[in-house]
């Protein structure tokens, strides 16, 4: 017999469902959120059969269940580990973990394909080419691949995931990737991903318009309220605004909160490590602890979102050679133009600022950053250069 505790994300369900490849009903499969992974070990420890062969894939246990299970191992237990997040490394020491980041050179590794590396090396199970191509989906997704790669068929394979409870997706997952050649979406599945592509595209539209920008430590971040679709909002909101290191995104019923950045200059697994969490270099999260309460929900909460850019302009528009108009909400008008071939200055109401800059994007972050200031449409632009030129004639 063998046991299966994995974390209850497409990762982690991707393990389960190779599980029941394997071993079909010789295996008990059981999902857990990252707190509650220790819990289960103990259970299994303390209470489960000794012969039972023990996996436990995309998480990582205790300080206290380490050394429980190096115990249970000495005694002749079976155990196998198989972990991705780089939080876990430590665990490469003990005989029963293997925790690897990187498959190889530029390849990152999910659990899922760990596990499918593992089971097929082990001759556990057959390898086939709908089941590889299943594999590689999961570990695009989790590892953030598949934008790189625009291969949205990895991130529609998720959301299948969120539409449907975990265990009819592991049946289906399971019965089509025994009777098909290739990995596919049926016609009901593809009419049902457009229609909830649509649905996830109006709500970041909306969450858009309720982002506020926050300094915390050395970074600026985009903060925002919401329950669902934190990998797709995170994402949005972060190309959307350039300037914004990381999105933390605060679930306030379940008192947790989502970090995501788009960024490599910053890792918010270390972020998130500072309130007592954790995950990966573009996506983490952490409990709302009072201190992350303090700072991300209550001292944010009078402030004004975020303006958004005008979408539709034919003049004022970014890296013109004729400069770009920017306004504050103090009613402060800043143009930003090129005045060398790699320099780029501001001018704040006809006066100009003393920094420069390498790039049009730097200026403009500058300006976000320090004004929250947004472009402002035609009109305005159209306005403020009339407003030049009587200046000069009078
Ligand atoms: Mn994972």
């Amino acid at each position: 017999m063998y046991k299966l505790l994995s974390h209850n994300d497409l990762d982690g369900v991707g393990c389960g469902i190779l599980a029941k490849l394997a071993f079909g009903k010789e295996v008990k499969v059981r999902y857990n959120s990252v707190l509650g992974l220790n819990r289960e070990v103990e259970w299994f420890l303390e209470n489960d059969d000794k012969d039972i062969f023990l996996f436990i894939t995309d998480l990582s246990v205790n300080e206290e269940n380490e050394s429980r299970l190096e115990q249970f191992c000495e005694d002749g237990g079976k155990v196998q580990l198989l972990d991705h997040h780089k939080t876990a490394l430590h665990l490469n020491k003990y005989n029963w973990a293997q925790v690897t980041v990187e498959e190889e050179e530029g390849k990152l590794a999910s659990a899922t394909s760990l596990f499918y590396e593992y089971l097929t090396t082990h001759q556990l199970l057959e390898p086939t080419e709908a089941t590889a191509e299943f594999v590689e989906l999961v570990r695009q997704y989790d590892t953030w691949e598949w934008e790189r790669n625009g291969n949205d068929r990895a991130q529609r394979l998720n959301a299948l995931f969120f539409l449907l409870s975990i265990g009819e997706f592991e049946e289906k997952m399971v019965s089509r990737l025994q009777s098909s050649d290739h990995f596919h979406f049926d016609e009901f599945e593809k009419k049902l991903l457009d229609m909830e592509e649509d649905k996830i595209e109006r709500y970041i539209r909306r969450k858009r318009r309720e982002l506020v920008q926050l300094q915390a430590e050395e970074y600026f971040a985009g903060v925002v309220y919401a329950e669902s679709y934190h990998s797709e909002l995170g994402n949005e909101l972060g190309r959307e605004y350039p300037h914004l290191d990381y999105i933390a995104i605060l679930n306030i019923g379940g008192r947790r909160m989502g970090f995501r950045t788009i960024h490599d200059h910053v890792d918010v697994s270390q972020v998130a490590g500072t309130y007592g969490g954790g995950g990966h270099a573009k996506a983490a999260g952490c409990s709302l602890t009072p201190e992350a309460y303090q700072l991300f929900v209550a001292n944010t909460f009078q402030l004004e979102p975020l303006r958004e850019d005008a979408q539709r302009n034919h003049y004022n528009v970014k890296r013109s050679p004729f400069g770009t108009l920017y306004k504050s909400r103090m009613n402060d008008v800043f143009l930003l133009y090129p005045i060398d071939e790699d320099e780029w200055a501001i001018e704040q109401n006809d006066t100009m600022l003393e920094e420069r800059f390498k790039t049009f994007e730097e200026g403009e972050s500058f300006l976000k950053r320090n004004y929250e200031a947004w472009l402002v449409r035609d009109e305005a632009f159209v306005q403020f250069l009339m407003g030049k030129v009587k200046k000069k004639e009078d």
